[in-house]
């Protein structure tokens, strides 16, 4: 019982940091709307890892101390946010933003855009550790936020679905399929930034670091 309880604890801590990185997500989206007329976020997702998860991935990284610290220690998508931007310059906007504010600290940064995976999955991955304040102490959560665009999560979502709930194994054929589909999602997401461009989209808008996604 004393353990489930501070499992409810825990879990309290990281719905708790999930609605600190929404709520500045809308804050960010709803001043590009007002000022700038475009709204950079498509929508926003999230999730607590529910209890199994968090076991069968402990028992994946072969972690056998399976107490609370050692679950938060070695865990960082516990709290899982996953933003879905309307254009490719968008993500880099919303992360370059996101990681600026003083409160916030980059513990880790993957992409997967630039460098994308194997199997073709794009994305940028951040951990980012934000402060929760509570009644006694501010803790430090971490959070990892998965920044896609629509046609990025399109490709993830139904490659998930087909590599999880797929009667057989995939063949390598289908692999190969799959692949060329994530590659002809990327040709998307750059033609329609340059269409978006070519029409003054981002016309007015702050510059971002890393405008030379390709
Ligand atoms: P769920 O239920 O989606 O959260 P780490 O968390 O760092 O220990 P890893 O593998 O280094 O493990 O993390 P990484 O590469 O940053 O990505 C983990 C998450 O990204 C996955 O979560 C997926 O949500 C997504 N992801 C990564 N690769 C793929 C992929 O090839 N296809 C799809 N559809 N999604 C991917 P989980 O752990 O699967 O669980």
């Amino acid at each position: 019982m004393e353990k489930m309880q501070d499992f409810l604890v825990m879990q309290q801590l990281y719905r708790s940091a999930i609605r600190e990185i929404t709520t500045k997500l809308e804050i960010l989206d709803d001043e590009f709307r007002v000022r700038y007329a475009h709204n950079p976020i498509h929508h926003i997702e999230s999730r607590l890892k529910s209890l199994p998860s968090i076991l069968e991935k402990m028992q994946r990284k072969g972690i056998r101390d399976q107490d609370l610290a050692a679950i938060r220690r070695e865990l960082t998508d516990i709290a899982g946010v996953r933003v879905i931007c309307n254009y490719l310059h968008d993500i880099y906007r919303i992360r370059d933003l996101l990681v600026a504010q003083d409160d916030m600290c980059l513990q880790r940064e993957k992409d997967y855009i630039k460098a994308p995976k194997e199997n073709g999955y794009r994305g940028l991955h951040l951990i980012l550790l934000v402060p929760v304040f509570l009644s006694a102490e501010k803790e430090l959560v971490p959070v990892e936020i998965q920044i896609r665009t629509i046609a990025m999560d399109f490709w993830a979502s139904l490659e998930h679905q087909l590599r999880y709930k797929a009667w057989h194994e995939v063949p390598q054929e289908l692999h190969a399929r799959l692949k060329r589909c994530s590659d002809a999602s990327a040709v998307l997401d750059l033609e329609m930034q340059d269409i978006f461009d070519q029409l003054g989209g981002t016309d007015g808008m702050p510059p971002q670091d890393q405008e030379q996604v390709q």
